[in-house]
């Protein structure tokens, strides 16, 4: 089976191509069926709504079983945000060390108690005929640390440090974080759903 990983984020893609590398399907990417340039509105408003139109959106024109990702680090003190926004927090003038240094600025008079936070990934799994779709969830819980630490990963791990570690998402290499991440928990969920498509 041909199962398309429907990203245009580096990051996600190679997480998600080293969590599903050891099951029998033939992992495809936007780019290798003409959709590299394919960007869908994200205009749900949570993250399964944006998850579940990517994954319909790629599916119904790849014609492949496909998997969409839709993430992002919800801060206790800051009621959630960055949440369904992260990837686009503080506008489009920002990268990714943009928007940690805004987070950060943000939290600069947050005490250590309160900078609990989490990261959040909702999968999405199209079915190209029907568009129908199974959704499951994975979370992890942190802190927000108060300055980066890190360089493997992408977008917030630098300044989340998940609970029960002393390092950053960011300090882990990609096999650890994996199989403690919100993507990596969400990911297990899938691959019994991906057997029983394959049978
Ligand atoms: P696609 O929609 O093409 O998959 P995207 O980056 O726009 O790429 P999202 O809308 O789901 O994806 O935004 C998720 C953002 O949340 C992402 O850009 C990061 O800023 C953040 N994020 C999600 N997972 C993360 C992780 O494992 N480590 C660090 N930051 C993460």
């Amino acid at each position: 089976m041909r199962l398309l990983i429907a990203t245009q984020n580096p990051g996600k893609r190679k997480e998600f191509q080293h969590l599903l590398g050891d099951l029998a399907v033939e992992l495809v990417l936007p780019s290798e069926v003409g959709l590299g340039d394919l960007e869908v509105a994200e205009i749900g408003d949570t993250f399964e709504a944006n998850a579940i139109l990517k994954a319909q959106a790629f599916a119904e024109r790849s014609g492949l079983y496909t998997l969409a990702d839709d993430s992002g680090l919800m801060v206790d003190a800051l009621d959630g945000r960055p949440g369904l926004y992260s990837a686009r927090y503080g506008g489009p003038g920002l990268d990714d060390h943009g928007r940690r240094q805004k987070l950060l600025d943000e939290l600069l008079y947050v005490h250590d108690p309160e900078r609990g936070a989490q990261f959040v990934a909702v999968i999405a799994l199209a079915n190209p005929q029907t568009l129908g779709c199974q959704v499951v969830e994975g979370i992890v819980r942190g802190r927000i640390i108060h300055e980066e630490r890190g360089n493997n990963g992408f977008g917030y791990d630098p300044i989340f440090q998940p609970d029960g570690y002393d390092q950053t998402l960011a300090e882990m290499d990609e096999g650890f974080k994996n199989r403690l991440s919100h993507r990596g928990r969400a990911v297990e969920k899938v691959i019994p759903l991906l057997q029983e498509i394959m049978g």
